[in-house]
C-alpha cells in the first residue's frame, strides 16, 4: 500500500509551454522538483475531477532522462488519484502513436485513456547535455489548447506543494504486463504494452497495404527510410519490413537511441545527411544508384521528409500533393475530404488545391494544436506545416509514418498499371505534374538559431512597426530590388478559432506581395536557448515554363529584400542563417 506525501516546493521561472510543450536542457529538468512542479501544475490545471480515476498514457521518444521522468510521473499520478497508467514498452511511443492510443486503445477491462504526458523535445538533440521536453495531450488525442497551457503556466508560478507516492517501487517498463498497487483511494495499475500494435492497426485501416506491398515488391521501385535514431525506428521495422515487405537494408538508423546517436533528429536536407547522400542529393554521388523513394522522421516521429531520386519535395508541396491525390489513392479518404488546413507560414500550394477542388480551407497559427478543433468539428481532413509536418484527422498530431504511407499510396496508385512494363512514375514526375496543374510555390525557410534574445525582440518590434506603413515598406523594397513586386498588405497574424472563438495574437509578421509572394517573420517557440528567428520566403509561379528553376536562385531577390527590410544583420549580428530548409 502506498502513501501520499505532500512535498513543499517553490516555483521555477520559465515553465511556459511553447509551440509544443516545455523544452529545456536535461540539466534544467534534473534540478530537484523541476519536473515535479510542471507535472503537478498540469494535474491542477486539469482539475481533480478529470484526474481522479483517470487512465493516462506516459511515454515518449525515449530520449535521455525519459526513464527517470516516467518513474516520477507514475509516482505523482498515483498520489493525485489517477487510476491507471499506460506505458509503451521501454517508455517508447511516438507522438502520433500516443494520439492513436488515446483515441483507439481499449484496456482489458474496457478502460480508455483521457490524456497523456508525452516526453519529447521532438527534433531537438538529446543526451545528458541536450534537450528534454514534456507536453500534455487531451482526450481527443491532441495537444492541450492554449486555455490549458496558460493555466499550467500560471500554476507553475504559484505552486507551493506537489503530491507524490514516495514509497511506490519503480515499475519495470522493459516487460509487457500489468503491475498492481493499492493506495488510499483503492487500486492503481501500471500497464506496459506493445508500442506499435495499436498504431499499426490504425494504419492498416487507413491505407491499402496490399497495393503498397505490390509497389515495394517491384524491382523497379527502391525504398529507403531513415529514423535518425528516433522512435520512428520502433514502427518502421514493423510497418515497412514486416507488414509491407521492404528489405531490412532499406532502414537506416532505425534503432532508437537516448541521444539519437549524437545527431540532430530533424528530417531536413541539413541534418538527415546519410539519407540525403543515399538519395543522390549530396555533393558527391553515391556508389549505388539512389533509391526511387526516401523518407526520414524526427525524434518523436511526427515529422517527415519526402525525397525522390535526387529530388527534394518541400513539405508545403507535399501536403498539397497528398490533398490533391488522397481521394483516389487512400481508402480512408475515398468519400471525399471535409476540408484542408495549413499553418500560416506554410506555402499557399495547398490553397490552390483547395480552390481547384472546392474544399473548405483554413489558415492557422504555427503548431499542431490549432488543427485539432477543426478536425473535431468535422471541418478538416488533411493538414500540414512547412516544418516537415503532415497529417490528417485519423489522429490529432502530425504523423511522420502516415505521410510516408500516403506518398507510397499515391505512388502505388499512379503506377498501378505500369509496374510490369512501362516506366515508373517517380516522385519527381508526380511533383512536376502537380506544378503543371497548379503552379509552383518556390519556398525556403531561413533559421537564425540561438540569437541574442533581446536583439530578436527588437527586430520583431521593428517589424511590427514598419508593417503598418506600406509606403515605407515599398520604398525600402524599391531601393533594394526593382524586380520584386510591391507589398500590398502586411499584418501581424492573429487567429480566431472558428470553432471555439478563442483568439491567438502575435503569431508572426506577414508581408504579402502583389504577385502572390510572401515574407513571414516569427520567433520560434520550441528552442531551449536564446531566440530563434524564422524567416519564411515564398514566390508563386503559374507559368509552367518557369516552374523548374532552382529554388534558392528563384528566391534570391526576395531573400535580399527580406534581409534589407528587417535589418536582420543589424539586429542580430548574423550574416548568414544557421539552417536553410
Ligand atoms: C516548430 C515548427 C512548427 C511545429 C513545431 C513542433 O515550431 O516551426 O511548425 O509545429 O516546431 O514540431 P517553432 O515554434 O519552433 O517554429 V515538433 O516535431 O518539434 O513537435
Ligand atoms: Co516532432
Amino acid at each position: 500500500v502506498f502513501v501520499v506525501t505532500r512535498k513543499e516546493t517553490t516555483p521555477f521561472d520559465g515553465q511556459k509551454p511553447g509551440t509544443s510543450g516545455l523544452r529545456k536542457k536535461v540539466v534544467v529538468f534534473q534540478q530537484p522538483n523541476y519536473l515535479h512542479n510542471f507535472v503537478q501544475s498540469t494535474f491542477d490545471a486539469l482539475t481533480s475531477e478529470k484526474v481522479k480515476g483517470a487512465t493516462l498514457v506516459v511515454s515518449g521518444d525515449g530520449r535521455y532522462f525519459s526513464k527517470d521522468a516516467i518513474q516520477i510521473i507514475i509516482k505523482m499520478a498515483a498520489a493525485n488519484g489517477v487510476r491507471r497508467i499506460w506505458v509503451g514498452l521501454n517508455g517508447l511511443l511516438s507522438t502520433p502513436a500516443v494520439s492513436c492510443v488515446i483515441r483507439e486503445r481499449v484496456g482489458a477491462d474496457g478502460s480508455k485513456a483521457t490524456g497523456a504526458f508525452i516526453l519529447t523535445a521532438s527534433h531537438n538533440p538529446g543526451g545528458p547535455h541536450e534537450d528534454f521536453g514534456i507536453k500534455y495531450n487531451m482526450e481527443n488525442g491532441g495537444p492541450a489548447p492554449e486555455a490549458i497551457t496558460d493555466k499550467i503556466y500560471a500554476n507553475t508560478k504559484t505552486i507551493k506543494e506537489y503530491l507524490i507516492a514516495e514509497n511506490l517501487p519503480d515499475v519495470d517498463i522493459s516487460t509487457i504486463g500489468v503491475t498492481k498497487f493499492t493506495g488510499p483511494e483503492g487500486s492503481y495499475d501500471v500497464e506496459v504494452f506493445d508500442s506499435s500494435s495499436d498504431y499499426v492497426e490504425l494504419m492498416k485501416s487507413i491505407f491499402d497495404f496490399e497495393s503498397i506491398q505490390k509497389l515495394l515488391a517491384s524491382p523497379k521501385f527502391t525504398f529507403c527510410y531513415d529514423a535518425l535514431h528516433g522512435v520512428a525506428g520502433a514502427y518502421a521495422k514493423r510497418i515497412f519490413v514486416e507488414e509491407l515487405g521492404a528489405k531490412e537494408s532499406s532502414l537506416l538508423n532505425c534503432t532508437p537511441k537516448e541521444d539519437f546517436g549524437g545527431g540532430h533528429p530533424d528530417p531536413n536536407l541539413t541534418y538527415a545527411k546519410e539519407l540525403v547522400l543515399r538519395m543522390g542529393l549530396g555533393k558527391s554521388n553515391p556508389q549505388d544508384e539512389p533509391p526511387e523513394f526516401g523518407a526520414a522522421a524526427d525524434g518523436d516521429a511526427d515529422r517527415n521528409m519526402i525525397l525522390g531520386k535526387r529530388f527534394f519535395v518541400t513539405p508545403s508541396d507535399s501536403v498539397a500533393i497528398i490533398a490533391a491525390n488522397a481521394v483516389q489513392s487512400i481508402p480512408y479518404f475515398s468519400s471525399g475530404l471535409k476540408g484542408v488546413a495549413r499553418s500560416m507560414p506554410t506555402s499557399a500550394a495547398l490553397d490552390v488545391v483547395a480552390q481547384n477542388l472546392s474544399l473548405k480551407f483554413f489558415e492557422v497559427p504555427t503548431g499542431w494544436k490549432f488543427f485539432g478543433n477543426l478536425m473535431d468539428a468535422g471541418l478538416c481532413s488533411i493538414c500540414g506545416e512547412e516544418s516537415f509536418g503532415t497529417g490528417s484527422d485519423h489522429i490529432r498530431e502530425k504523423d511522420g509514418i502516415w505521410a510516408v504511407l500516403a506518398w507510397l499510396s499515391i505512388l502505388a496508385y499512379k503506377n498501378k498499371d505500369s509496374l510490369n512494363g512501362d516506366k515508373l512514375v517517380t516522385v519527381e514526375d508526380i511533383v512536376h505534374q502537380h506544378w503543371a496543374t497548379y503552379g509552383r510555390h518556390f519556398y525556403t525557410r531561413y533559421d537564425y538559431e540561438n540569437v541574442d534574445a533581446a536583439g530578436a525582440k527588437e527586430l520583431m518590434s521593428y517589424l511590427v512597426n514598419i508593417q503598418s506603413s506600406l509606403q515605407e515598406v515599398n520604398k525600402i523594397i524599391k531601393g533594394t530590388r526593382l524586380d520584386v513586386s510591391d507589398v500590398v498588405d502586411a499584418d501581424e497574424f492573429e487567429y480566431k478559432d472558428p470553432v471555439d472563438g478563442s483568439v491567438s495574437k502575435h503569431q508572426g509578421i506577414r508581408f504579402l506581395f502583389a504577385d502572390g509572394s510572401r515574407l513571414v517573420f516569427r520567433l520560434s517557440g520550441t528552442g531551449s536557448e536564446g531566440a530563434t528567428i524564422r524567416l519564411y520566403i515564398e514566390q508563386y509561379v503559374k507559368d509552367s515554363s518557369k516552374t523548374s528553376r532552382d529554388s534558392q536562385e528563384a528566391l534570391a531577390p526576395l531573400v535580399e529584400v527580406a534581409l534589407k527590410l528587417s535589418k536582420l544583420q543589424e539586429f542580430t549580428g548574423r550574416s548568414a542563417p544557421t539552417v536553410i530548409t
